[in-house]
């Protein structure tokens, strides 16, 4: 992994906060992966608990607008979650190296100040996938009052992995079909 790809992992976590991360190996081409990644206007392809999510401040129009830093999205979580919405903005999108970044800025929810980074990488691979991936996640979040930060890595921890699952049937259904 090149050095200033590995940078974007390190997260400085204050008092008060906490950080972690998760990796998922994926037998797809990374192009597959980072195609479903990189939509910022479109979580629910593989975020299993978001349930509708819509643009709220695109800098611009269409696609282009929708992928830009600075855009916003909001999205309303399934049931069943200490949550009801969440309204994120795009930090990073870079295109050649796979990296995306948002950062929650409100919504209902418990989980404030998180950001989040998530980066693909091309692995050696057997060739009936035509390649292979792997996904690396990381965050840093507040620990909400009446919590510690154990509690909010393994809450916070099992919702990404859950996701990085998702993507990975999601992107393999995806270079299967293509
Ligand atoms: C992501 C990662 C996370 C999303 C969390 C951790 C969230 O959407 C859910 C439940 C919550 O309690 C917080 O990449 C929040 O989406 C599923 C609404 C932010």
């Amino acid at each position: 992994v090149p050095v200033e790809v590995a940078r974007h992992h390190e997260h400085a976590a204050g008092a008060g906060q906490c950080c972690s991360a998760v990796v998922q190996a994926i037998e797809a081409p990374v192009d597959a992966v980072w195609a479903v990644v990189r939509r910022f206007d479109r979580p629910q392809a593989y975020k299993n608990f978001i349930r509708s999510c819509r643009l709220v401040d695109g800098h611009g129009h269409g696609d282009g607008g929708a992928l830009a830093v600075g855009s916003v999205r909001e999205v309303k979580v399934v049931s069943g979650l200490p949550a009801t919405s969440s309204r994120e903005r795009l930090e990073i999108l870079d295109d050649e190296r796979r990296v995306l970044s948002f950062r929650v800025v409100g919504g209902e929810h418990r989980l404030s100040n998180y950001r989040s980074v998530t980066t693909v990488h091309e692995t050696a691979s057997a060739p009936a996938t035509g390649g292979g991936a792997v996904v690396v996640e990381s965050y840093v979040v507040d620990v909400p009052p009446g919590n510690t930060a154990d509690e909010t890595r393994t809450f916070v921890d099992t919702i990404v992995r859950c996701n990085l699952q998702s993507l990975a049937r999601t992107a393999q259904q995806l270079a299967l079909a293509a």
